[in-house]
């Protein structure tokens, strides 16, 4: 175990040891900062726990990803504090590196706002994102890094970003992108070939991300701040398909799933997302 996890939840697959392993899954347990509907604390376990529904045979891709070699890290303890959390999400990701540089993280969330740790120390050039929100605000509720920011915060760290899915933000955001060359795109405007033509030219390595708030409400009724109007399922699909098997993707998160009842939809629709994620990567790495 790494220093600073502890098991939340085992998922219905069989692990291997971190050393071992081409991809590792760690959860960021963290809703301090959550201004709407808490609960992100409980996302990393209502996700593996949602995986027990799930086939390990992925139909779309003919993999078995009971076959993969995945560790479970479990889940970071953080603290209430969103930058003393950070922190802490840093130190244990440098730990993880430290033990196996080469296996492809999935992070489990817990709020977005976490996702500005694995960023910084695992240095993409590039940072794609479904997200409902732009997540571009300088400050929010107090915080530089509330989970309203945490675009912004990356893209200060010299990340070329690109945001999908996209219909909530505020003019000042807007600005912002414009001034920023920050490329997004309207859910109402998302389609597959958007998506390629934007992604095609960002520079790599990339970090996917997935705000679970990405879809629509309907999907994921369970998440710090629903939207309603969003994505399908298979247009997330689709989309992270062709980034993982045409371009260089060093990582991958689905973040922003809470609630407090086991099997919760919106874990269903992450816990879902997550096997085919772990699939397409059986297929195309
Ligand atoms: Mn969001």
């Amino acid at each position: 175990m790494l220093l600073h996890t502890y098991r939340s939840f085992d998922m219905e697959l069989p692990t291997v040891d971190l050393r071992e392993a081409d991809y590792v899954i760690l959860g960021l347990p963290y809703d301090g900062t959550t201004s709407y509907k808490p609960g992100a604390r409980f996302g990393p376990a209502l996700i593996r726990q949602a995986t027990l529904n799930f086939e390990s045979y992925i139909l779309d891709y003919n993999v078995d990803i009971a076959e993969l070699k995945i560790a479970d890290a479990g889940d970071v303890s953080l603290p209430v504090n969103v930058e003393d959390a950070i922190r802490v999400a840093e130190e244990t990701i440098r730990e993880l590196r430290e033990v196996n540089p080469n296996a492809i993280p999935i992070f489990l969330g817990g709020e977005h706002s976490m996702t500005y740790a694995p960023v910084k120390v695992l240095k993409p050039k590039s940072y794609v994102v479904f997200d409902a929100h732009l997540d571009l605000r300088d400050e929010y509720q107090g915080s530089r890094f509330n989970h309203a920011c945490v675009a912004r915060r990356i893209s200060e760290l010299g990340v070329k970003v690109a945001i999908f899915g996209v219909r909530s933000g505020t003019k000042e955001e807007l600005i912002y992108a414009e001034e920023n060359g920050i490329e997004w795109v309207h859910a109402r405007d998302y389609s597959y070939e958007a998506f390629v033509d934007l992604v095609l030219s960002m520079p790599e390595p990339i970090y996917v991300s997935v705000d679970i708030d990405v879809f629509d409400a309907s999907l994921v009724p369970e998440t710090g701040t629903p939207e309603p109007g969003g994505l399908r399922f298979w247009d997330v699909v689709e989309a992270l398909e062709w980034v993982s098997e045409r371009k260089d993707v060093i990582a991958f998160d689905i973040m922003e799933v809470s609630g407090d009842k086991l099997g919760n939809i919106t874990a269903l629709t992450a816990g879902k997302l997550l096997f085919h994620v772990l699939g397409m990567l059986g297929e195309f790495r």
